[in-house]
């Protein structure tokens, strides 16, 4: 007998309804719920992959403890032990900033780390927290901060109703969408172009995304600020700004033509390899187009402009109204834990950066997080206040940092190391003690961040499918294990669960909750008292956590609203078009202008359909096909360098080198080499069986002398990096 259950996939931001046929324990199928609310059935092969998660014999289910350099098994009374007995000397000894915490992506997805990641990065008290967003958002945090007063006050393009749609750096094709949720990207591109509309991309390669886009143009790698400058030059110059309704909501327009004033298309057209006309005509577009939206990903942040190119996308959106109103770019709005409904509608205390700095590169603080990058030289560099242990949360930064293989180096000189993963892989193996996460499909799943960020607003939240074994702690119970250490406190888990809870609603609200415990309980409440929740009773039609369970589709909030003033949290209570940070950092990019620019050859990044980041390379569903790990090179490129496809080429940087398959091909624009990073599986000591078979190399063991970031937000540099590439003789 077969049953059939929902769930909402939890593995990359288009947070797709999946149907499970179970049988029993056994997962017999998996495909999209062609009711689900938001992904209306759409799939894509990691989806499907969640059986083969589940089922992996290398999925850790128990503690490893190394002893003598090798890892035991161990009881999880016994690993929480080693690590009661081990890390709070440290901070007794050191002090707080002595201890470490590094949170990857999975955090994003799973609503235990994210809702209870914080408890022990607070308990801990450190100032040293590094986390993935500095290797990928931070920019478009911190622009969207400065613009509109919060971290999470993000426009994401209304894809569903616009009429043109201009991409930079991203390939949603294949990453199925990013700080955008947007499930069936396909689906709602051909949408768009079946009534009439436009999607232009602006990429240094001619991406999946590119090839299905109306038009394409290849723009030389970190010159998008020039670009974008260009085309708000364009908006001023040839009187195609329209505010509409914003212009009463706006600061600094006149400090943003000053700004740009000299960056008009002719003087960037040569830096950015696009033609002046074709600028021009961009800004036409967009301006002319009933609905439009522009949007800029991993390729506008991952450079040293991040930020400024993050802000620009948002100018363009607002001289050319289209932020805030239907087919533009707009502020989605969550049915929970909204931080873009937090503090007085309409005005707030906005953010600020800085307020501390890290102490080898005396980096600024930025939403209370130190650049990623930075790791290695906090723990290498002696002195006060010196990194002497690590706590790793669902991260992988020997793969995904930049240097991540050095990064791996200094990891070894940590007095103590913790993981919370659920693999031993090229991060984990330099642990003293790894803790194992349950599978995703033992826990309830909510998107906490990414329904904030999603095209259409909706609430789906699903039970735990399975059932844990009962000595196996859920990631969050490990958490509030984990800061009862570090604070020496005797209370249980379940009493600092309660305290939590309590520390949000009066007894009897706790008291009438379908969830009693965990992160079920704090979305029910988040719900509950949301912008489209019951309150508790006093709104008997709205939203509540038994609804959702007994809706398994989700319910269907609406389409995307305008937000503006509401959404604001600026001091102001406008948006500012011109926040002083980013005036002062047009002058580095005026210096780039001028600048002699880069010879020889960059790299770039790219990811595959079939991979997420650096772990799902174990899961044989997605390791069979072709080869995903090659180095991709122009035919005129490959013909200097003397490389050919299936070679070998050695790829190095000012710092560190890999080897990696070539694949010569016209869709990378000449100069630039592609690489995807999240490979390099063949380090000593770890357990992932099928990744090891197709180990492919790391492509984050380059790195530039003197690391590179965009110093506004810290985050790092991964695109653009400057290499060189040689055949590797056979
Ligand atoms: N060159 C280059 N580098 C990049 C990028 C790029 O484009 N180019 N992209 C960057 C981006 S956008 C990101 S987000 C980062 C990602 O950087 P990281 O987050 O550091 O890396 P991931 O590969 O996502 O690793 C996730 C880790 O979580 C573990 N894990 C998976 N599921 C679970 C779970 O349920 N529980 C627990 N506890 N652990 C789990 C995995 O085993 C793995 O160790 O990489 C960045 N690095
Ligand atoms: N299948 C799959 N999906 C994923 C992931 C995955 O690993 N695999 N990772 C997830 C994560 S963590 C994230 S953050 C998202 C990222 O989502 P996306 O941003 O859509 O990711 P990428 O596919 O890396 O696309 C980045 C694009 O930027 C281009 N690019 C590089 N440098 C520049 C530049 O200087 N200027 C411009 N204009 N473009 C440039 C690259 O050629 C590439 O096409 O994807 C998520 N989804
Ligand atoms: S697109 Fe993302 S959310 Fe959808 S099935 Fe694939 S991995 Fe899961
Ligand atoms: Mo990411």
């Amino acid at each position: 007998m077969t049953e059939k259950r929902y769930r909402v996939c939890s593995i990359c931001e288009a947070t797709c309804g999946l149907e499970f046929t179970l049988d029993g324990e056994e997962i017999v199928s998996i495909r999209g719920n062609d009711t689900d609310v938001f992904s209306h059935g759409f799939i894509c092969p990691k989806g499907i992959a969640l059986k083969d998660l589940h089922n992996d014999p290398d999925r850790l289910k128990t503690p490893l403890i190394k002893r003598d350099g090798v890892f035991v098994e161990a009881s999880w009374d016994e690993a929480f032990a080693e690590i009661a007995k081990r890390l709070p000397p440290i901070i007794q000894k050191y002090g707080k900033d002595a201890v470490a915490t590094y949170s990857g992506n999975p955090g994003a997805h799973k609503a235990s780390l994210g809702l209870y990641g914080g408890v022990i990065r607070k308990a801990i008290g450190t100032k040293n927290i590094f986390t993935a967003s500095t290797l990928d958002q931070m920019p478009k945090q911190l622009s969207s901060g400065l613009m509109f007063g919060s971290w999470l006050s993000i426009a994401v393009p209304d894809i569903d109703r616009t009429d043109y749609l201009l991409i930079l750096g991203g390939n949603p094709l294949v990453s199925n969408g990013s700080i955008w949720t947007v499930a069936d990207f396909r689906g709602r591109l051909k949408a768009l172009q079946a009534r009439g509309g436009k999607m232009v991309v602006i990429d240094p390669k001619r991406s999946e995304t590119a090839k299905a886009a109306d038009a394409y143009h290849a723009i030389k790698p970190g010159a998008d600020g020039l670009f974008l400058a260009a085309v708000v030059q364009t908006l001023f110059t040839e009187g195609l700004v329209d505010l509409g309704r914003l212009e009463n909501h706006l600061n600094g327009v006149a400090d943003v033509e000053a700004a740009v004033s000299g960056f008009t298309p002719q003087a960037v057209a040569a830096r950015c390899g696009i033609e002046a006309e074709t600028i021009k005509q961009i800004a036409r577009d967009i301006a002319g187009a009933e609905r439009a939206a522009v949007y800029g990903r991993i390729g506008t942040c991952t450079q040293e402009f991040g930020t400024l190119n993050s802000w620009l996308v948002d100018v363009i959106n607002v001289l050319t109204g289209n932020l805030d109103r239907e087919g533009g770019a707009m502020f989605p709005k969550a049915a929970a834990f909204a931080s873009n409904l937090r503090g007085k509608p309409g005005q707030g205390r906005g953010i600020i950066t800085g307020r501390y700095h890290s102490r080898v590169g005396v980096h600024p603080e930025v939403a209370g997080e130190f650049p990623a990058a930075c790791l290695a030289e906090e723990i290498e560099t002696p002195g006060e206040g010196q990194v002497r242990a690590l706590i790793t949360i669902a991260g992988n930064p020997v793969l995904s940092s930049p240097g991540g293989e050095a990064l791996g180096e200094a990891l070894d000189q940590l007095d103590f190391m913790v993981s919370l993963d659920i693999y031993l892989n090229e991060t984990t193996r330099h642990a003293d003690v790894i803790l194992p996460g349950v599978s995703p499909l033992e826990e309830e799943h909510w998107d906490t961040a990414l329904n904030q960020l999603a095209t259409h607003n909706t609430a789906r939240f699903s039970p735990p499918m399975f059932e844990k074994s009962p000595d196996h702690p859920f990631e969050w119970e490990v958490l509030l294990k984990l800061a009862a250490i570090v604070s020496g406190s005797n209370e249980t888990v379940e009493a600092m669960d309660d305290a939590i809870a309590a520390s949000s609603a009066p007894k009897e609200v706790l008291d009438m909750l379908v969830a009693k415990s965990g992160p079920a309980r704090l979305v029910e409440l988040g719900i509950r008292s949301g912008p489209y929740g019951d309150g508790f009773g006093q709104n008997p039609d709205g939203l509540t956590l038994q609804k959702l369970l007994d809706t398994p589709d989700g319910i269907d909030l609406g389409p995307l609203a305008p937000r503006i003033p509401e959404v604001l949290r600026t001091p102001s209570g406008k948006i500012e078009l011109a926040p002083e940070m980013l005036l002062e950092d047009m002058k580095r990019l005026n210096a780039f202008l001028k600048g002699s620019g880069q010879d020889g050859l960059v790299m770039i990044g790219r990811r595959a359909l079939r991979t997420n980041n650096s772990w799902m390379h174990n899961l044989p569903v997605l390791a069979k096909g072709p080869n995903l790990c090659t180095l991709q090179i122009h035919p005129s490129d490959a013909e200097n360098a003397g490389v050919e496809t299936g070679g070998k080429a050695r790829v190095k940087g000012n710092k560190g080198q890999f080897d990696m398959v070539i694949e010569v091909t016209e869709d990378v624009m000449p100069g630039v080499v592609c690489a995807p990073h999240g490979w390099g599986h063949d380090y000593d000591g770890i357990a992932l069986t099928v990744a090891a078979q197709n180990p492919g190399g790391n492509s984050n063991a380059v790195a530039t002398d003197g690391l590179r970031f965009d110093p506004l937000s810290g985050n790092a540099v991964l695109n653009g990096i400057p290499v060189t590439v040689e055949p590797v003789p056979a």
